[in-house]
């Protein structure tokens, strides 16, 4: 038997040397036909940067990249709603950390610097509650470039941020704060800031937005309970007025629409401030595929926003849908957004409506992203199977004919940068405009 300090030598030496991985690394590179990246596959956290250095056998160091390959698991449960195949890895490699535009930059769901983009992200939310439009746009490059980032930033290779696109001095020397202190002072002094608190709290209410939160901010309204009293809203309680959005399409734009749906977010907040775990996405997705076959049989959905990405936990249901009949795909999706909406609603599936559009209109509450698809902005409400009690959750259901499905897809699979630098990359690079509902 080895004595105790030969076995640590030992086993100090392999970490330093080897890339410690977890098995779904070998399963998953046998299914691609060569070895992987491990940025995804790191089996201790505390040698991921052991890990990830020591990976540069296998990893492409030309273009630096390195990608998050959906795990067994995952492709597992995406299988019953994704037709797509899984992304080609030749294209992936074309993909590069330091590339301008983050629509060409992969980048993993958990990042090596994870704490730091954090901190930062304190300041971006502060600038966007203030309004800051393009300090936030700066602070918002900075963290999707860091995030992208495959190592863990140390003293020893801050240098090497400079060759990075979108990292100025100030966030340079913020960084350089926070591998000192741990912190960044003015993320900590932006939360102990009380307004930063109550905006914060207020934008978390579908509905209100930065400019709507000022604005009760300066009436004098401190916290989401002052928020009730001003709304009149009962916590739990909503009246069912919404579903007159059915009847009035028109009226789905106006302010006291916008007032309705703030009213509605206000009053269900305890269960619309919820994390939605993926299977429960998953069983969402089939409930709504199954009465959609009831108004129209050949439909089929992909689960985009977030859940798409990999996140483990999901704020809102985001299910694209169309038709499979190529040809006349496009007629039969016409006006299926109202059609199923209203069968869930006999159902007793949506509570509410807070927004309900046709093609060519304007999404009033999410103006910098509007686009002309059929959509209904809804509150699902559920017994499912895990839980007990009833509960509301936020589905957005978005209708596309057949040949525009995959545009919409992407376009609702988010993220919000990768969806700005994808309309750029298509606009700078390719001359093309990209739109959820074309190119
Ligand atoms: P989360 O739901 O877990 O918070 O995360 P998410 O799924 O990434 O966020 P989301 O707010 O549900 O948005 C999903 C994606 O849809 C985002 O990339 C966003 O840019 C996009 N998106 C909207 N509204 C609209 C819209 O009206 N038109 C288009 N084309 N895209 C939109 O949020
Ligand atoms: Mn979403």
């Amino acid at each position: 038997m080895l004595p105790h300090y030969t076995v640590y030598l030992f086993q100090y030496h392999l970490q330093k040397t080897k890339a410690i991985v977890t098995p779904l690394w070998l399963q998953d590179s046998v299914k691609f036909g060569r070895p992987l990246p491990c940025s995804s596959y790191v089996a201790i956290h505390d040698l991921e940067d052991e890990t990830l250095q020591n990976c540069d056998t296998v990893q492409d160091t030309s273009s630096g990249s390195s990608f998050h390959f959906p795990s067994g698991a995952e492709k597992e449960s995406s299988r019953q709603t994704e037709p797509d195949e899984l992304i080609d890895a030749t294209e992936v490699e074309s993909l590069s950390y330091n590339a301008k535009y983050s629509c060409l930059r992969p980048s993993p769901l958990v990042c090596p610097n994870q704490s730091l983009v954090k901190e930062i992200d304190v300041i971006r939310r502060g600038r966007n509650v203030e309004g800051e439009e393009r300090s936030m746009l700066s602070y918002s490059r900075a963290i999707s470039v860091i995030k992208a980032y495959p190592h863990v930033i140390t003293e020893h290779n801050i240098q090497d941020l400079h060759a990075l696109p979108f990292l100025g001095e100030k966030i340079l020397s913020m960084i350089e704060e926070f591998l000192r202190t741990g912190r960044i002072t003015e993320a900590q002094k932006m939360l102990a800031d009380l307004r930063f608190q109550s905006l914060s709290a207020f934008i978390t209410i579908h509905g209100i937005g930065p400019h709507t939160a000022r604005r009760l901010y300066d009436l004098g309204l401190r916290t989401l309970e002052e928020l009730e009293r001003y709304y009149e809203v009962k916590p739990g309680v909503t009246d069912e007025e919404t579903m007159s959005l059915l009847d009035a399409e028109a009226s789905a734009n106006t302010e006291a629409a916008v007032e309705q749906s703030i009213k509605i977010g206000l009053a269900l907040r305890h269960d619309l401030s919820q994390t939605i775990p993926r299977e429960e996405v998953e069983e969402i997705n089939r409930t709504i595929m199954r009465e959609l076959g009831h108004v129209q049989k050949g439909c089929k959905s992909v689960i985009a926003g977030g859940y798409r990405r990999g996140k483990p936990q999901s704020n809102d249901v985001d299910i694209v849908i169309t038709h499979t009949d190529w040809n006349l795909g496009s007629q039969k999706v016409k006006g299926l957004c109202r059609k199923l909406v209203q069968r869930l609603h006999e159902q007793g599936f949506v509570t509410h409506v807070m927004h309900l559009s046709g093609f060519h209109e304007h999404n009033v509450l999410r103006t910098h992203h509007w686009d002309s698809l059929e959509k209904a902005l809804t509150v699902f409400v559920w017994r499912h199977n895990s839980s007990r009690r009833t509960v509301y959750r936020r589905v957005d259901l978005i209708f596309a004919a057949p040949e525009v499905f995959w545009t919409a897809v992407v376009g609702w699979t988010g993220s919000t940068m990768f969806e700005r630098d994808l309309r750029l990359w298509a606009k700078q690079q390719k001359g093309m405009k990209f739109d959820s509902s074309g190119m």
